[in-house]
């Protein structure tokens, strides 16, 4: 039986007339996307059409997921919001600060030992408030939200980026930062831009080497890191009909890596064989009464360019392995090209670690595929160049995985490791040996990102992303650039032998099995339950509010970077050793920008103070100006915040006494993470003006009192040597998040509504 099914059940019985309620209001026929937005609307039954990439629009989600990294800092805030219990089903889940050394079992103890602090205070936190709490070893966040959690036509929203998985059960899931968790666990709406809607039509069928990770390596080639801002994508078309549900969250777990809302596929037979399999068959009758209302209508999928914003097709026929990367998800190359461009790169094509695992690609399917392609060469006598490590999705995927003899055939490798059932190396938790001596290197992994010195910490392994199947293939055959359709290996014998075209089971024909799937109910009654922070924990740290607005024009802020080129969450907020920072924000500020290239000199983690002239890390310049009284500013490129849902992205910054953020373009989620946090996100109105600022610059605001949805701000950006720019700035706030600004914070303007 599915969990919080009374809610599942009131969430269907409301489509019919809240479908129709939409249909009326918009007066066409609608796409799925449309169908779960307007069905989760926070005032009930439509009565206006919103505008697509215009409105913000205040919606009800039916739960919220958080993992272990981000839920600490999301509990903190919302310990402080004043309530007993959280106002929708939510869970926690210990996965990201496990790192992958030795293998499974030691791992998982010393994991265990190493974060018992933090540990223990999720879980006690979770038993008070209500939230079910999947301790360590039990998996992904992802894997367990889509085995255990995930229904057709529901709306779900997570304190990390890659909840848009669970759009492989056909929900719209979407990645937050932990205040939007907060305002809904507290009772409140979550507030969205209405999304454009990117239609994919999927024809055709996959084969042979192709696999649904394909499908989204060549999107994002497509598309971009950055094509899919503000959109949801919907898959549709016979082609993904023919992909199982693991498959499509492959595919939808990546579309963060393309900048996506979410993606979402109808619901089908795929999604109910899945359900079925994994002890849901009571959803699948409940999603079986409402089906026609858990897919798009018939004219969209017919006529898509008249509903879509955009429309891509893709024929999964004509599909062949990609390889992404290095350094960014984005840059696909078809596995028959990359010969040519590896070389003419100077990419290094040995290959010594391949890496099977994280959320994107860790199920059940997965693993038997990538097995078929180790028993293949076992069975021919080839022994692996590259030593293959996996980590499997979740305790169920494994033991299932175990009870079927996969783990076995994986094992045949002498040099396999098998981690244990976390995030492991896919965010910097990986005691890679060597890697210190920061060599320059290949890797291959069926992860999702493969930003610089995200895996192993080298900012020379060069990372690629693919399936799990090519991953194996590279594993055996040790080279970036090997081909399975046309290249050969030589076998134990001196023959020259293929590899077979991969082969798996969508699921497992003896059904899952699990003995203890690692899940912790919350009490009953949380209300005597103790959450207790050590004042001298060096892990943990109660919030103290931000400051709010006093009311005049910022002035005299100084410039504290001017980032160049790519600047993701992983450059702003490194993952990895600092994950253990997590719920301590001066801590790990100590972090803060210390991998965004500098523009002036192209120095990283390595800037000037405007005080004394001196160059420093750039927690420590900002510590400076904090403690002289000095506001700071950053700038930056395209796309900045790229990646990760993390907050601490925006909340170090603002601990450490920057106010704004001005940049090209934001990513989603961390543009709404800086205005939760009370700060200035904007944008120059003409990109240009990004050259104007040098590296002594002093910046006034000159009407921030006329702050005001919809009007440019004026800045003055007075240089060393007296000469001034006055510059337009750009922003998206709305009335609401303009009040978050003047009262310091989101959370702040909770705390005094709870208080009235
Ligand atoms: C990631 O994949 O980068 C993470 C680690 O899962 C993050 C969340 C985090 O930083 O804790 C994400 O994707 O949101
Ligand atoms: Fe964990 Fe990696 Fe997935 Fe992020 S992308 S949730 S770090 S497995």
């Amino acid at each position: 039986m599915a969990f919080d099914i009374e809610m599942i059940k009131k969430v269907y019985a409301a489509y019919p007339e809240r479908v129709a309620a939409a249909r009326a209001t918009v007066n066409k026929p609608l796409t799925l996307a449309e169908k779960i937005l307007y069905t989760h609307l926070w005032n009930g039954n439509a009565t206006e059409a919103y505008t697509r990439g215009g409105s913000y629009v205040d919606f009800a989600p039916d739960r919220v997921a958080m993992q272990d990294a981000t839920a600490q800092m999301a509990l903190l805030q919302f310990m402080q919001a004043g309530k007993d219990k959280v106002a929708v089903p939510s869970t926690a889940h210990a996965d990201h600060l496990i790192q992958a050394r030795i293998g499974a079992s030691k791992d998982l103890q010393e994991g265990i030992n190493k974060n018992n602090e933090v540990f223990n205070f999720l879980s006690s936190v979770c038993d008070k408030y209500g939230i079910g709490f999947w301790k360590p070893g039990a998996g992904i966040i992802h894997q367990v939200v889509l085995e255990n959690y995930a229904f057709p036509g529901g709306m779900m929203i997570g304190t990390d980026s890659h909840t848009v998985n669970a759009g492989g059960l056909g929900m719209v899931a979407v990645g937050v930062g932990g205040a939007d968790a907060v305002d809904v666990m507290a009772g409140m709406a979550w507030e969205l831009k209405f999304p454009k809607l990117i239609g994919v039509k999927l024809t055709g069928k996959l084969s042979g080497w192709a696999a649904p990770k394909d499908v989204i390596l060549k999107l994002a080639g497509i598309l971009t890191v950055k094509g899919g801002t503000g959109c949801i994508v919907e898959y549709f078309g016979e082609g993904a009909e023919s992909l199982s549900a693991t498959g499509k969250g492959t595919i939808c777990n990546m579309g963060a890596e393309i900048g996506a809302t979410t993606s979402t596929f109808g619901y089908d037979d795929s999604m109910r064989r899945y359900l079925k399999s994994t002890d849901r068959a009571d959803v699948v009758t409940l999603a079986d009464e409402v089906a026609e209302h858990l897919t798009g209508d018939a004219e969209v999928y017919a006529s898509p360019e008249k509903y879509f914003d955009q429309v891509i097709e893709i024929n999964l026929s004509d599909l062949t392995p990609h390889l992404n990367g290095p350094f960014t998800p984005d840059l696909a190359t078809p596995v028959s090209e990359m010969k040519e461009k590896a070389v003419a790169n100077g990419w290094p094509l040995d290959i010594e670690w391949a890496l099977i695992g994280s959320c994107t690609n860790s199920s059940y399917e997965d693993l038997t595929r990538a097995a078929s392609i180790v028993d293949d060469a076992v069975n021919k006598g080839i022994k692996p160049r590259a030593i293959l490590g996996i980590n499997p999705g979740s305790e169920q995927v494994r033991f299932t995985a175990e009870r079927d003899g996969l783990i076995d055939t994986f094992n045949k490798f002498e040099s396999t490791k098998i981690f244990t059932n976390a995030c492991g190396p896919c965010i910097g938790q990986w005691d890679r040996p060597n890697a210190d001596k920061k060599e320059k290197n290949s890797i291959v992994h069926s992860f999702n990102r493969n930003f610089a010195k995200r895996a192993d910490g080298n900012p020379n392994t060069h990372a690629f992303v693919a399936s799990p199947e090519m991953v194996a293939a590279i594993a055996i055959s040790g080279r970036l650039d090997f081909n399975p359709l046309t290249d050969y290996l030589t076998n134990d014998k001196g023959e020259q032998v293929m590899l077979a075209e991969p082969t798996g089971s969508e699921l497992p024909s003896q059904g899952f099995a699990v003995e203890d799937n690692g899940y912790q109910a919350p009490a009953a009654d949380g209300s005597g339950v103790e959450v207790v922070v050590n004042p001298d924990s060096k892990r943990l740290q109660l919030l103290s509010p931000f400051a709010a607005w006093d009311g005049g024009n910022i002035s005299g802020a100084k410039l504290l970077i001017k980032a160049e080129g790519k600047c993701t969450t992983d450059h702003i907020s490194m993952a990895g050793p600092w994950l253990q920072y997590r719920g301590h924000l001066d801590n790990i500020s100590n972090n803060c920008l210390i991998g965004a290239v500098n523009a002036f000199g192209g120095g990283i983690n390595a800037v000037k103070s405007q005080l004394d002239g001196s160059v420093d890390e750039v927690p420590n310049i900002a510590r400076t100006y904090k403690a002289a009284g000095v506001l700071s500013v950053v700038v930056g490129d395209h796309n900045y915040g790229e990646g990760s849902s993390r907050e601490h992205a925006a909340m170090e910054p603002r601990h450490l006494g920057v106010c704004a953020v001005i940049v090209k373009s934001f990513a989603r989620i961390h543009e709404t993470n800086l205005k939760k946090q009370g700060m200035l996100g904007l944008t120059f109105s003409t990109e240009a003006d990004y050259n104007l600022v040098q590296e002594a610059d002093t910046f006034n605001f000159t009407d921030l009192a006329e702050f005001a949805p919809g009007k440019q701000l004026s800045l003055d950006l007075v240089h060393a040597d007296g000469s001034t720019d006055s510059i337009k700035l750009n922003h998206t706030y709305n009335a609401q998040q303009i009040e978050w600004f003047k009262a310091g914070s989101a959370l702040n303007l909770i705390k005094a509504q709870n208080a009235s």
